[in-house]
Protein backbone atom coordinates (compact mmCIF):
# COMPACT_ATOMS: atom_id res chain seq x y z
CA UNK A 1 0.00 0.00 0.00
CA UNK A 2 2.47 2.41 1.00
CA UNK A 3 5.05 1.28 -2.00
CA UNK A 4 3.12 0.84 -4.84
CA UNK A 5 6.22 1.64 -7.23
CA UNK A 6 8.36 -0.67 -5.40
CA UNK A 7 11.30 2.10 -5.44
CA UNK A 8 13.90 1.22 -2.71
CA UNK A 9 16.74 3.49 -1.75
CA UNK A 10 19.95 1.61 0.20
CA UNK A 11 21.63 3.88 2.54
CA UNK A 12 25.23 2.18 3.63
CA UNK A 13 26.54 3.24 7.21
CA UNK A 14 29.49 2.43 7.84
CA UNK A 15 29.27 3.65 11.43
CA UNK A 16 30.71 2.06 14.68
CA UNK A 17 30.76 5.43 16.94
CA UNK A 18 27.78 4.02 18.87
CA UNK A 19 30.15 1.41 20.68
CA UNK A 20 33.52 0.34 21.40
CA UNK A 21 34.61 -2.72 18.82
CA UNK A 22 35.93 -1.83 15.29
CA UNK A 23 34.15 -3.80 12.31
CA UNK A 24 30.92 -3.11 12.60
CA UNK A 25 31.27 -0.16 10.30
CA UNK A 26 32.28 -3.35 7.22
CA UNK A 27 28.85 -4.46 7.70
CA UNK A 28 27.31 -2.65 5.15
CA UNK A 29 29.82 -3.56 2.20
CA UNK A 30 29.88 -7.51 3.08
CA UNK A 31 25.94 -7.05 3.17
CA UNK A 32 26.13 -5.57 -0.58
CA UNK A 33 29.18 -7.48 -1.74
CA UNK A 34 26.58 -10.51 -1.06
CA UNK A 35 24.45 -9.31 -3.88
CA UNK A 36 21.37 -7.47 -1.63
CA UNK A 37 21.05 -5.29 -4.68
CA UNK A 38 20.13 -8.20 -7.01
CA UNK A 39 18.43 -10.04 -4.64
CA UNK A 40 15.89 -7.11 -4.56
CA UNK A 41 15.73 -6.80 -8.23
CA UNK A 42 14.76 -10.13 -8.52
CA UNK A 43 11.89 -8.85 -6.42
CA UNK A 44 10.95 -6.59 -8.70
CA UNK A 45 12.06 -3.47 -6.72
CA UNK A 46 13.58 -0.60 -8.27
CA UNK A 47 16.62 0.24 -6.84
CA UNK A 48 18.13 3.63 -7.16
CA UNK A 49 22.37 3.60 -6.46
CA UNK A 50 23.13 3.16 -3.19
CA UNK A 51 23.97 6.14 -1.48
CA UNK A 52 27.11 5.61 0.91
CA UNK A 53 27.19 8.14 4.14
CA UNK A 54 30.50 9.24 5.16
CA UNK A 55 31.15 9.83 8.70
CA UNK A 56 33.98 12.02 10.01
CA UNK A 57 35.39 11.72 13.65
CA UNK A 58 35.45 15.13 15.15
CA UNK A 59 38.76 16.06 16.81
CA UNK A 60 37.49 16.99 20.18
CA UNK A 61 34.81 14.68 21.39
CA UNK A 62 34.48 15.17 25.03
CA UNK A 63 32.15 12.16 26.69
CA UNK A 64 28.63 13.93 28.18
CA UNK A 65 28.54 12.47 31.34
CA UNK A 66 28.19 8.62 30.71
CA UNK A 67 28.09 8.82 26.73
CA UNK A 68 31.06 8.11 24.50
CA UNK A 69 31.40 10.13 21.58
CA UNK A 70 28.11 11.97 21.66
CA UNK A 71 29.18 14.15 19.17
CA UNK A 72 30.23 11.88 16.60
CA UNK A 73 27.02 9.77 17.50
CA UNK A 74 25.16 13.06 17.02
CA UNK A 75 26.15 14.69 14.03
CA UNK A 76 26.13 10.98 12.30
CA UNK A 77 22.37 9.92 13.35
CA UNK A 78 21.58 13.76 12.26
CA UNK A 79 23.06 12.97 8.85
CA UNK A 80 21.16 9.41 8.54
CA UNK A 81 17.88 11.21 9.64
CA UNK A 82 17.69 13.45 6.93
CA UNK A 83 19.51 11.22 4.31
CA UNK A 84 16.19 8.76 5.48
CA UNK A 85 13.78 11.86 5.05
CA UNK A 86 14.64 12.45 1.72
CA UNK A 87 14.55 8.80 0.62
CA UNK A 88 11.08 8.77 1.97
CA UNK A 89 9.74 12.20 0.51
CA UNK A 90 11.02 10.79 -3.00
CA UNK A 91 8.87 7.81 -2.49
CA UNK A 92 11.35 5.51 -1.65
CA UNK A 93 11.91 2.89 0.75
CA UNK A 94 14.53 3.86 2.70
CA UNK A 95 16.68 0.42 3.52
CA UNK A 96 19.75 1.84 6.32
CA UNK A 97 22.70 -0.65 6.53
CA UNK A 98 24.17 -0.58 9.61
CA UNK A 99 26.85 0.00 11.29
CA UNK A 100 25.81 0.08 14.77
CA UNK A 101 21.98 0.52 16.35
CA UNK A 102 22.96 4.14 17.83
CA UNK A 103 22.30 4.84 13.56
CA UNK A 104 18.36 4.36 14.38
CA UNK A 105 18.09 7.59 16.55
CA UNK A 106 18.59 9.09 12.65
CA UNK A 107 16.53 6.19 10.72
CA UNK A 108 13.63 6.43 13.32
CA UNK A 109 13.44 10.30 13.05
CA UNK A 110 13.76 9.78 9.26
CA UNK A 111 10.79 8.32 9.44
CA UNK A 112 8.58 9.51 11.73
CA UNK A 113 10.06 13.49 10.65
CA UNK A 114 7.58 12.03 7.30
CA UNK A 115 5.00 9.81 8.88
CA UNK A 116 4.21 10.93 12.49
CA UNK A 117 1.80 8.14 13.00
CA UNK A 118 3.79 5.00 12.16
CA UNK A 119 5.04 2.58 14.96
CA UNK A 120 8.42 1.18 15.57
CA UNK A 121 9.12 -2.48 15.52
CA UNK A 122 12.87 -3.29 17.78
CA UNK A 123 13.48 -6.57 16.97
CA UNK A 124 17.07 -7.42 19.09
CA UNK A 125 18.60 -9.19 22.04
CA UNK A 126 18.61 -5.20 23.90
CA UNK A 127 16.00 -3.01 24.37
CA UNK A 128 18.38 -0.14 23.36
CA UNK A 129 16.90 2.08 25.81
CA UNK A 130 19.04 3.29 28.34
CA UNK A 131 19.28 6.83 29.33
CA UNK A 132 22.25 8.79 29.75
CA UNK A 133 21.69 8.16 33.34
CA UNK A 134 21.40 4.41 33.26
CA UNK A 135 23.74 3.31 30.57
CA UNK A 136 26.13 1.04 32.07
CA UNK A 137 28.53 0.90 29.23
CA UNK A 138 28.08 4.87 27.81
CA UNK A 139 27.93 3.15 24.49
CA UNK A 140 25.22 5.36 22.90
CA UNK A 141 24.10 1.95 20.76
CA UNK A 142 22.37 1.19 24.09
CA UNK A 143 20.73 4.20 24.00
CA UNK A 144 18.94 5.18 21.20
CA UNK A 145 15.24 4.87 21.95
CA UNK A 146 15.40 6.35 25.03
CA UNK A 147 16.70 9.66 22.76
CA UNK A 148 13.88 8.70 20.12
CA UNK A 149 11.16 8.97 23.31
CA UNK A 150 12.46 11.91 25.04
CA UNK A 151 13.33 9.93 28.09
CA UNK A 152 16.74 11.47 28.22
CA UNK A 153 16.34 14.43 30.65
CA UNK A 154 18.23 16.58 30.23
CA UNK A 155 18.73 15.65 26.38
CA UNK A 156 22.15 15.58 25.68
CA UNK A 157 23.03 18.86 23.69
CA UNK A 158 24.30 16.36 20.82
CA UNK A 159 21.06 15.37 20.19
CA UNK A 160 18.65 18.16 20.86
CA UNK A 161 17.99 18.02 17.29
CA UNK A 162 16.51 15.12 17.90
CA UNK A 163 12.36 15.26 18.46
CA UNK A 164 10.42 13.14 20.81
CA UNK A 165 8.37 11.53 18.24
CA UNK A 166 8.06 8.25 19.42
CA UNK A 167 5.09 7.15 22.10
CA UNK A 168 5.37 3.92 24.22
CA UNK A 169 2.44 3.25 22.80
CA UNK A 170 3.43 3.01 19.24
CA UNK A 171 6.74 0.58 20.19
CA UNK A 172 7.15 -2.70 20.36
CA UNK A 173 10.17 -5.35 21.07
CA UNK A 174 10.41 -8.95 19.76
CA UNK A 175 13.10 -11.17 20.91
CA UNK A 176 14.78 -9.58 23.81
CA UNK A 177 17.02 -11.39 26.72
CA UNK A 178 19.81 -9.20 27.83
CA UNK A 179 18.18 -6.11 29.28
CA UNK A 180 19.61 -4.14 31.85
CA UNK A 181 18.28 -3.43 34.98
CA UNK A 182 17.35 0.03 34.72
CA UNK A 183 16.03 -0.91 31.05
CA UNK A 184 13.46 -2.83 32.58
CA UNK A 185 12.57 -0.46 34.85
CA UNK A 186 11.56 2.11 31.69
CA UNK A 187 10.33 -0.26 29.99
CA UNK A 188 7.37 -1.31 32.90
CA UNK A 189 7.37 2.80 33.45
CA UNK A 190 6.45 3.11 29.81
CA UNK A 191 3.67 0.08 29.55
CA UNK A 192 5.88 -0.83 26.29
CA UNK A 193 5.10 -3.76 24.60
CA UNK A 194 8.32 -6.49 25.05
CA UNK A 195 8.05 -9.68 24.10
CA UNK A 196 11.31 -11.80 25.38
CA UNK A 197 12.46 -15.16 24.07
CA UNK A 198 10.05 -16.27 26.52
CA UNK A 199 7.12 -14.76 25.13
CA UNK A 200 8.32 -16.24 21.77
CA UNK A 201 8.38 -19.87 23.47
CA UNK A 202 5.40 -19.82 25.19
CA UNK A 203 3.22 -18.51 22.20
CA UNK A 204 4.89 -19.17 19.22
CA UNK A 205 6.53 -16.76 16.83
CA UNK A 206 2.89 -15.88 14.74
CA UNK A 207 1.27 -15.11 18.07
CA UNK A 208 3.84 -13.06 19.46
CA UNK A 209 3.87 -10.80 15.94
CA UNK A 210 0.40 -10.65 16.11
CA UNK A 211 0.09 -9.55 19.67
CA UNK A 212 3.16 -7.02 19.01
CA UNK A 213 1.01 -5.69 16.18
CA UNK A 214 -2.06 -5.30 17.94
CA UNK A 215 -0.64 -3.49 20.35
CA UNK A 216 1.14 -0.91 18.07
CA UNK A 217 -0.84 -0.70 15.24
CA UNK A 218 -4.58 -1.66 16.41
CA UNK A 219 -6.57 -0.50 13.32
CA UNK A 220 -3.86 -1.28 10.74
CA UNK A 221 -3.06 1.78 9.58
CA UNK A 222 -0.04 3.29 10.46
CA UNK A 223 3.05 3.14 9.05
CA UNK A 224 5.65 0.69 9.93
CA UNK A 225 9.45 1.22 10.98
CA UNK A 226 11.41 -1.61 11.40
CA UNK A 227 14.50 -1.62 12.96
CA UNK A 228 16.30 -5.32 13.44
CA UNK A 229 19.43 -5.79 15.08
CA UNK A 230 21.09 -8.65 13.44
CA UNK A 231 21.80 -10.16 17.36
CA UNK A 232 18.29 -10.97 17.88
CA UNK A 233 18.99 -13.97 16.15
CA UNK A 234 20.72 -16.64 17.90
CA UNK A 235 24.44 -16.87 17.70
CA UNK A 236 23.93 -20.30 15.39
CA UNK A 237 22.96 -18.16 12.85
CA UNK A 238 24.47 -14.55 13.40
CA UNK A 239 27.57 -15.32 15.07
CA UNK A 240 29.40 -12.35 13.85
CA UNK A 241 28.05 -9.25 15.85
CA UNK A 242 29.11 -7.10 18.64
CA UNK A 243 27.25 -8.29 21.61
CA UNK A 244 25.75 -12.05 20.62
CA UNK A 245 23.75 -13.05 23.61
CA UNK A 246 22.72 -16.97 23.25
CA UNK A 247 18.90 -18.53 23.07
CA UNK A 248 17.71 -15.87 20.38
CA UNK A 249 15.80 -15.84 17.62
CA UNK A 250 16.31 -18.92 14.75
CA UNK A 251 16.25 -17.37 11.25
CA UNK A 252 13.02 -19.01 10.55
CA UNK A 253 11.63 -17.03 13.31
CA UNK A 254 13.30 -13.50 12.11
CA UNK A 255 12.01 -14.55 8.70
CA UNK A 256 8.74 -15.22 9.79
CA UNK A 257 8.35 -11.63 11.55
CA UNK A 258 9.38 -9.82 8.29
CA UNK A 259 7.47 -11.77 6.72
CA UNK A 260 4.20 -10.70 8.61
CA UNK A 261 5.38 -7.28 8.53
CA UNK A 262 6.00 -7.24 4.80
CA UNK A 263 2.12 -8.57 4.71
CA UNK A 264 0.60 -5.70 6.02
CA UNK A 265 1.53 -3.89 2.96
CA UNK A 266 2.44 -1.18 5.61
CA UNK A 267 6.10 -1.45 6.17
CA UNK A 268 7.55 1.64 5.12
CA UNK A 269 11.42 1.11 6.17
CA UNK A 270 14.13 -1.03 7.45
CA UNK A 271 17.01 -1.10 9.89
CA UNK A 272 19.73 -4.14 9.39
CA UNK A 273 22.17 -3.35 11.94
CA UNK A 274 24.84 -4.65 13.72
CA UNK A 275 26.78 -7.24 11.24
CA UNK A 276 30.34 -6.89 12.18
CA UNK A 277 32.54 -9.24 9.68
CA UNK A 278 35.52 -8.42 11.89
CA UNK A 279 34.18 -10.81 14.35
CA UNK A 280 33.24 -13.89 13.21
CA UNK A 281 35.33 -17.01 14.55
CA UNK A 282 36.22 -17.60 10.77
CA UNK A 283 35.18 -17.02 7.44
CA UNK A 284 31.98 -19.43 7.40
CA UNK A 285 30.57 -17.44 10.49
CA UNK A 286 31.20 -13.98 8.45
CA UNK A 287 29.46 -15.81 6.08
CA UNK A 288 26.42 -17.36 7.76
CA UNK A 289 25.85 -13.98 9.54
CA UNK A 290 25.82 -11.71 6.09
CA UNK A 291 23.60 -14.19 4.44
CA UNK A 292 20.92 -14.26 7.60
CA UNK A 293 20.75 -10.45 7.57
CA UNK A 294 19.91 -10.90 3.33
CA UNK A 295 17.58 -13.21 4.10
CA UNK A 296 15.79 -10.96 6.58
CA UNK A 297 16.36 -8.10 4.49
CA UNK A 298 14.43 -10.24 1.04
CA UNK A 299 11.47 -11.69 3.74
CA UNK A 300 10.78 -7.74 5.27
CA UNK A 301 10.30 -6.90 1.50
CA UNK A 302 8.32 -9.86 -0.05
CA UNK A 303 10.25 -12.41 -1.06
CA UNK A 304 8.16 -14.87 0.19
CA UNK A 305 4.75 -13.68 0.11
CA UNK A 306 2.78 -15.96 -2.31
C1 LIG B 1 23.92 -2.78 27.15
C2 LIG B 1 24.40 -1.34 27.15
C3 LIG B 1 23.89 -3.30 23.35
C4 LIG B 1 24.28 -4.32 21.51
C5 LIG B 1 23.05 -2.86 22.41
C6 LIG B 1 24.21 -3.50 25.85
C7 LIG B 1 23.87 -2.68 24.69
N1 LIG B 1 22.49 -2.80 27.40
N2 LIG B 1 24.68 -4.19 22.77
N3 LIG B 1 23.31 -3.52 21.28
N4 LIG B 1 24.76 -5.09 20.53
O1 LIG B 1 25.60 -1.14 27.09
O2 LIG B 1 23.59 -0.42 27.20
MN1 LIG C 1 21.43 -5.88 20.22
MN1 LIG D 1 20.44 -3.05 19.05
MN1 LIG E 1 35.95 -9.48 4.86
Amino acid sequence: KYHPNKKVQIISCPFSGGQARGGVELGPDHVLEHGLEEQLASLDWTLSPPLSLSFSEPASDPDEGKLKRPLYVGTSTKKVADTVASALSAGSFPLTIGGDHSLAIGTVSGVFSQHPDACLLWIDAHADINTPQSTPSGNIHGCPVSFLMGLADPCPPQFAWVKPYLKANKLAYIGLRDVDPGEREILKQNGIAAYSMHHVDKYGIGKVVEMALERVNPGSKSPIHLSLDIDALDPVHAPATGTPVRGGLSLREACYICEALAETGNLVAMDIMECNPALGADELSVKATIAAACSVVRCAMGETLL
